[in-house]
Parts: structure tokens; sequence; C-alpha cells
């Protein structure tokens, strides 16, 4: 068991024995001191619940050390009671609550008076550290659940992330592929701007995955998504993939023209990529066809137009030899 500590400051050390003998009580430390500075240096050491001032002592009186007290932040709110030998004019009494006490006792004390006041602040010392207490479990509670609440943010944040890539290569996937070509699809129809779209294909790759197997396979994937993303200046172009080894890219605001542009920058990268295909004739090198398609929406186009039409495209470029785009 702590001991909760009072300090008594009197004068005269008789004083202090009497207050000692009646106070008496096990829970309770008694530190003494017999003048005004030694109790103001004892307030420093000590954490008290409480003093018993004496109010005539030489030197330092004790509205001075309450002034004093009240003046240092880690002391001005320690509950101050005077004891005071004669029975004071009121005009005294009103200057020692103007110092700071809380209270005032009477020499000669009366036990059970004495003890009731203690009792009572010694209560509110203890609520005041279980107040103390909870508030700093309160503090750690809503630290810890700072963190949570960052870990929350955090895994939403790679759980989007998911939820929108491909795994493999790491563009944006199919489904999220959709959802942002309706979106443009309703843009371009509110501003009536041309919206453009690529439809990519590698060219012979289940040969390629013949002579070289799926592993190796897979990388040149990567690097064939790497290469698309290289050709796309805008931040708007959005390269996706839109299964085993097609590619979709939706280019807004961009005319034929533009997307044409596009689809001979990404034709160039991949045969720049030198990835060797030895069935792929006559290059030798992996390549890709495309079918670009654009169009300004009216109101009651169908969804899948622009990417029926890029399809289209595409077959006829595979028709063409390959390792070319049709518009
Ligand atoms: P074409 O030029 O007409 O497109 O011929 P192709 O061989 O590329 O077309 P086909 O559709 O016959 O074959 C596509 C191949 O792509 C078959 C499949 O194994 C391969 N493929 C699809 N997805 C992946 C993948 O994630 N990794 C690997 N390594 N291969 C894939
Ligand atoms: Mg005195
Ligand atoms: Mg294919
Ligand atoms: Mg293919």
């Amino acid at each position: 068991m702590t001991q909760i500590k009072i300090l008594i400051v009197d004068d005269r050390p008789e004083n202090l024995l009497v207050l000692e003998s009646l106070i008496d009580n096990a829970e309770i430390e008694l530190v003494k001191a017999t003048s005004g500075n030694a109790a103001l240096a004892a307030t420093l050491d000590h954490d008290f619940a409480l003093v018993l001032l004496d109010v005539q002592m030489p030197g330092m009186d004790g509205y001075e050390v309450a002034e004093l007290m009240r003046c240092n932040k880690n002391t001005k709110n320690i509950p101050i009671i005077f004891v005071t030998a004669e029975h004071k004019e009121k005009a005294q009494i009103f200057k020692g609550y103007d110092s700071g006490a809380v209270d005032y006792l009477f020499k000669p004390l009366e036990p059970v008076i004495l003890k009731g006041k203690i009792g009572v602040f010694l209560e509110l010392y203890q609520h005041k550290e279980e107040l103390e207490k909870k508030s700093i479990e309160l503090d750690n509670r809503l630290c810890e659940l700072e963190e949570l609440q960052q870990q929350l943010e955090e895994t939403n944040e790679q759980l989007t992330l998911l939820s929108t890539r491909d795994g493999l290569t790491g563009l944006l996937n199919r489904r999220y592929f959709d959802e942002i070509y309706q979106e443009e699809l309703q843009r371009s129809l509110r501003l009536g701007s041309e919206l453009s779209l690529l439809l990519i294909d590698v060219d012979n790759f289940k040969a390629y995955n013949d002579s070289f197997g799926h592993l190796v396979g897979d990388n040149a994937l990567k690097a064939v998504a790497n290469a698309l993303c290289k050709s796309v200046k805008r931040h708007v172009d959005r390269v996706a993939r839109y299964g085993g080894e097609e590619f979709v890219v939706i280019l807004p605001d961009t005319d034929l023209k533009g997307a044409e542009h596009v689809a001979e920058r990404m034709r160039n990268e991949v045969l720049g990529l030198q990835v060797s295909h030895p069935r792929n004739k006559p290059q030798g090198l992996l390549t890709i066809s495309l079918g670009v398609s654009s169009v300004i929406p009216k109101a009651d186009i169908e969804l899948n137009t622009l990417l029926s039409v890029a399809d289209a495209r595409l077959y006829a470029a595979k028709n063409a030899g390959r390792n070319c785009w049709r518009s």
C-alpha cells in the first residue's frame, strides 16, 4: 500500500507532535516542516495530498507560503488548510482564503473536526488520482485507436489497389477498366468530346509460350505492359490488361489521328523491346497488333460500339499480317 503524504507546518515542534498524535493513521505519511522555507522545499520534493499550514511563523508566514505555492504550477493545486491559534477577525480569515487556503482549523484542535476534514481531502485526492489514472488509460487507448485507424486506412488503400490492378502486369484490371470506360463515355457524352480506344493483342503468343514456356511468356507480357505504359504521355490515358495477352487503352479527348499516333508509338515500342520470337516471321521479334476506334458519343450510343469497332479493326490488323494497326 502506498501511503498518502500530508505536509504539516508549524514553527513550534511541540505543535507538530500534537498534530502527529491526533492524525495517527497508518495510511498517512506525515512530513514535517518548522518554517515557511522548509515547507516550500518539501512541496518540491514530495507529492502531497494536503498541507496543514500554521499561519503565524517567524520569517515567512503561512499566507506567504500559500501565495508562493499558488504561483508554482507543481504546487498550486495542493489543498491548504490553515491552522491558527487565535479566533481571528473575519478580515484575517478572508485573507487566508485569498492567499489560497481551502479551509481553516483553530487551535486547540478538535480531533473529530481534524479527522473529518482530513478525511474529506484524502477522498478528493484519491478521486483525483483515479481520474488521472483513467485519463492516462484513455490517452493510451486513443493512441491505440489512432494506430488502428492508420493501419485500417493503409489496408484499405492496399485493398483498393488490389481490386483495381492486374496481378501479373500491375496494369488496371478488366473490371476496373469497365468502370472507367463507362465513366469516360458519360463524360464525352456530356462534353461532346472525342473518345478513342485501342485494343491490342500480342501476335502469335501461343507459339511464343510453346517455344519458351509459360513463365518466360509471363515476363514477355510484363515487358509489353511496360512498353504500352511508356507510350502514353497523359495521365488521363489509361492502359488496362483486358485478358490473357490482350490489352486495352482508353484515350479521352483524343481524335482518331491522335489515337493512331499512340498506336504507332506502341507498336514501335514493343518491337523496340527486341524480344526474340523465332516463330514470328519476318522480324523474328515479339510484336503486337492494334485496332483503333474513335467516337463522339451520342445519347443513343451502344456502350460496346467503341469496343466492337476496335475489335473488328484488330482482326483486320491480324489479317493484314500482324505488327500493325488498323483504324
Ligand atoms: P494471334 O496473333 O492471332 O493473336 O495468335 P495468338 O497465338 O497470340 O492467339 P491465341 O489466342 O491463339 O493465343 C493466345 C495465347 O496467349 C494463348 C495463351 O496461352 C497465352 N496467354 C494468355 N494469357 C497468358 C498469360 O497470362 N501468361 C502467358 N504466359 N500466356 C498467356
Ligand atoms: Mg506559529
Ligand atoms: Mg488474343
Ligand atoms: Mg494473340
